[in-house]
């Protein structure tokens, strides 16, 4: 599980290994720069969700940054690839860590195998377009061009190449620390963590490869909504971590294009928020603004063990646009302040599986023609513990006068097929379920896609003694075709 670290920096790493040194760079002389013998230093680049080591110096020097700008398909959620323009082949782009004072030498790069010409607005530069115009640079070339870093904070850098906004829904942004001249106070974890939101043509988890949807972007209609670049790339193996009482900081930055996080990590305060990235903070926040090319600093520690959501509190972008992430907290329970009884899987939904292997698996099997009724019952299996099981509960038993059961159900088994339409246009009114009267509601759960609906009842009617039946998503398609203002189906 170790993440990506641009090629370069991977290479600092081999040699700080070798000589044993901790991470950090190789001070040179600069020759011939005159009055000001300042050291020059290569500028240790990190990939999400890593942040590059403290500079520990105390005097400014020449840091020479060279950052790469790469196309590359990468997935955007399970079985959903998307066509991003990285800074560093990673979204966001690689983290920059620099200190007040330094002279930067930033040298772009525009891969070969790039299609677009692209420059880089730093939002830490103080001059005209923030860099943009000196470094515009078409494939297979390269910019430099240096700035003095006057002023202290963590900032946004994004593509400003027109149609700018096309470039930052795209992915191109990320962030670049200059740390004041005394440095950060030490905590035990820094991490990298930067909001977006994505436009594709087909809907949220549509499958397969989704071109970017110029229309919805501009109407700020997001089909997604993601920390790092893709759903899940913070949940499962990938989650962030800590031990109790660890003393954790974050730089939390928001990409945009256009929508502006309420960012909040459900289960904690936040000791200290430098918000809007600058050099004052708050203290004791629950949910902070994050502007859209903005970032901000939370610093916190939890005594209490277990899964902390990081979500964007604008919730449905959340549980229905992927703005979710997770902090695992490892430790000893502490019940003086918290009694315990973790209710991850209510928050997670889907999201609360490591990773949802068996759906894609069922995903992959679908688009090669293979699809068994097992890998549709597996992929099921998965997508009904976080969509269904909160109302039926894990075993299919319901919950008596509210919630009416799927295990054995003679209402279900007595019409699979009707099924369908319950899932997508939801079911109220008066049922009789194992001679049992239900008059409740259950909302439409037509958010999910046609492979999604057919895996679900797949799984439920071959599980808990129902009869058995197969549903494929060509009958959940032509369910969905008919007209959704027609009744639901009849009791
Ligand atoms: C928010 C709670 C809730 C969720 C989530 C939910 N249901 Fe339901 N479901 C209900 C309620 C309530 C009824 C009964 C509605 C009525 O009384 O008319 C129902 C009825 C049903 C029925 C028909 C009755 C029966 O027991 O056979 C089926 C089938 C069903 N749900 C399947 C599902 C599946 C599959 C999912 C997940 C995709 C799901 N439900 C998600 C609340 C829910
Ligand atoms: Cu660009």
């Amino acid at each position: 599980m170790s993440r990506t670290i641009s090629r370069f920096s991977r290479l600092i790493i081999a040699c700080s290994m070798f000589t044993g040194f901790i991470l950090s760079s190789q001070p040179t002389r600069a020759a011939g720069t005159g009055a000001q013998d300042i050291p020059t230093i290569h500028a240790i680049l990190t990939s999400p969700p890593n942040v590059p080591p403290p500079t520990h110096r105390s005097s400014p020097a020449k840091v020479i940054v060279e950052l790469e700008v790469v196309e590359k398909e990468m997935a955007i959620s399970e079985g959903v690839k998307y066509m991003f323009w990285t800074f560093g082949g990673t979204v966001p782009g690689s983290f920059i860590r620099v200190r007040q004072g330094d002279t930067v030498e930033f040298h772009l790069k525009n891969n070969p195998g790039n299609k677009m010409p692209h420059n880089i607005d730093l939002h830490g530069v103080t001059g005209p377009g923030g860099g943009a115009a000196s470094s515009f640079t078409a494939p297979g070339h390269e910019s430099q061009f240096t700035f003095k870093a006057l002023n202290e904070g963590i900032f946004v850098y994004h593509c400003a190449t027109a149609p700018v906004g096309m470039h930052i829904a795209n992915g191109m942004y990320g962030m670049i620390l200059v740390e004041p001249p005394k440095g950060l106070t030490p905590v035990d974890h820094e991490y990298y963590v930067m909001q977006g939101d994505f436009y594709t043509s087909g809907k949220y988890r549509e499958k397969g490869l989704q071109p970017f949807d110029m229309e919805k972007a501009i109407d700020e209609r997001p089909s997604y909504v993601l920390f790092n670049g893709a759903e899940g790339s913070l949940t499962g193996e990938k989650a962030l971590t800590a031990k109790t009482d660890q003393k954790i900081r974050i730089f939390i930055g928001n990409g945009g294009p256009n929508l502006v996080s309420s960012f909040h990590i459900i289960g904690t305060i936040f000791d200290k928020v430098r918000y809007e990235g600058g050099s004052n903070f708050q203290k004791n926040v629950q949910t902070t603004l994050i502007p859209s090319g903005g970032a901000a600093v939370v610093e916190f520690k939890t005594p209490v063990p277990g899964s902390y959501v990081m979500v964007d509190h604008s919730i449905f972008r959340a549980f229905n646009k992927g703005a979710l992430a997770i902090l695992k907290v490892d430790g000893p329970a502490k019940k003086d302040i918290y009694s315990g009884k973790e209710l991850d899987s209510v928050y997670l939904g889907d999201r609360a599986q490591a990773n949802l292997g068996a759906v894609s698996i069922a995903s992959k099997a679908a688009e090669q023609g293979t699809l068994t009724i097992q890998d549709q019952i597996n992929a099921g299996a998965q997508l009904f513990a976080g969509t269904c099981s909160v109302c039926h509960q894990t075993n299919g038993a319901g919950l008596p006068g509210v919630f009416p059961p799927l295990a054995g159900s003679t209402f279900l088994n007595a019409n699979p097929q009707r099924a369908i339409g319950i899932l997508l246009h939801g079911l109220t009114g008066k049922i009789n379920v194992n001679g049992n009267e239900f008059d409740s509601v259950m909302p439409s759960m037509s958010q999910l896609n046609d492979d999604e609906v057919a895996n679900i009842l797949t799984y439920v009617l071959n599980s808990w003694n129902n009869k058995g039946a197969r549903i494929s998503a060509s009958d959940v398609k032509a369910e969905r075709a008919k007209s959704v203002t027609a009744a639901p189906a009849g009791h």
